[in-house]
């Protein structure tokens, strides 16, 4: 008997385009429950061609499932995979709650799929979108050519912020266009979109902000904590040197990075394109004279990590300099969670 799914947070963004993969990717569930807050109860999905009714989220929602997959926010989470454990489910989580505990593996399939097996507290951790949207092009040359450090510069899409960064963006592109000689034209961006930021500290239509997430400690903020924390604990690589600026940028989807990596050996340009261009979960779009370059334009949709513009640095012969995109609400978050669950579906399945 094949193995029962809960989805928890069904009707949030990353949850939407979880149902959607669960309709076009190999079918390898039986039931299917779809879970999210009271007030979303009752919508109808269509998954599989079958339209399912929400159910909203209780301890016997659990019952009977096998691999519950969580889309929603860390408190949620906290709260709520615990109690999909406890009533038997493995629980695959999207959120920032238990990604660096020792006993929460950290699983991306393209690298670490063995880790899977080990979950102690019955719970498997997906990581940011941001580190996730890199890490699968920064794995198979580590690989090969042993990472020393990670400089990181994100360029990150306001989908990154749920929904309510899609409609920030949406609304500051109408007053922006709208109030074109009033402020737009000058540069003067704040003049023509007003004080309505929505989820970001300043203006996200024609600005970057270099800014995303929360203030930890000595200026750094959450995200760059996080691909610091999370780049370790995937690569197995607990001393690893990284430094992140994240940074906004007016992107519907697709979260990208610019990556200067420092490996332990003599790197090449062209074979590590070659090495990337046979690496799962990755493409090569390496013609700049074409100019071909990987772009969160074409990325968006898609499941791999584009990667191009490599150098070998003109400084440092052990250091490559990269760029690297992907869609944040796929591989970044539901796709990436799909993947776990597919990887332990067959242990789960009933003979
Ligand atoms: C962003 N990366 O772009 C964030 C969203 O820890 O899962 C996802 C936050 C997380 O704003």
């Amino acid at each position: 008997q094949l193995p029962t799914l809960a989805v928890v947070g069904a009707t949030g963004a990353v949850g939407t385009v979880m149902c959607e993969l669960l309709s076009s990717r190999k079918n390898v569930w039986g039931e299917i429950r779809l879970v999210a807050s009271p007030r979303s109860a009752g919508k109808q999905i269509v998954v599989r061609g079958e339209e399912l009714t929400v159910v909203p989220l209780a301890p016997d929602v659990f019952d009977g499932v096998d691999v519950a997959l969580f889309d929603v926010p860390d408190e949620v989470s906290a709260e709520w995979a615990p109690v999909a454990a406890a009533a038997g489910a493995v629980a695959v989580d999207n959120s920032g709650a238990f990604r660096m505990d020792p006993d929460v593996p950290l699983v991306v399939p393209e690298i670490n799929p063995e880790q899977a097996r080990n979950r102690p507290k019955g719970i498997i951790a997906n990581a940011n979108c941001t580190t996730l949207t890199m890490i699968v092009a920064i794995a198979p040359l580590h690989r090969e050519y042993g990472l020393r450090e990670l400089v990181v510069a994100s360029y990150q899409a306001v989908s990154g912020s749920g929904q309510v960064g899609v409609d920030t963006l949406h609304e500051q592109l109408g007053k922006a266009a709208g109030n074109y000689t009033l402020g737009a034209r000058s540069g003067n961006i704040r003049q023509a979109v007003g004080d309505e930021l929505g989820p970001f500290p300043a203006p996200i239509v024609c600005n970057v902000v270099p800014w995303a997430g929360s203030l930890k400690d000595a200026g750094w903020s959450s995200e760059e904590t996080k691909i610091r924390n999370e780049s370790r604990k995937i690569l197995g690589l607990p001393d690893l040197k990284v430094s992140a600026t994240c940074v906004r940028v007016p992107v519907v989807t697709g979260h990208s990075s610019a990556v200067h990596a420092v490996f332990g050996t003599e790197v090449e340009a062209d074979a590590a394109r070659e090495l990337l261009r046979h690496a799962p979960g990755v493409i090569v779009v390496d013609d700049p004279a074409a100019g071909e370059f990987p772009m969160p334009i074409d990325a968006v949709g898609t499941d791999p990590a584009w990667v191009g513009r490599i150098r070998r640095s003109l400084d440092d012969p052990r250091a490559l300099d990269f760029f690297v995109t992907g869609d944040n609400l796929r591989k970044g978050a539901a796709l990436n969670t799909a993947q776990i669950g597919e990887l332990l579906a067959p242990e789960l399945a009933r003979g």
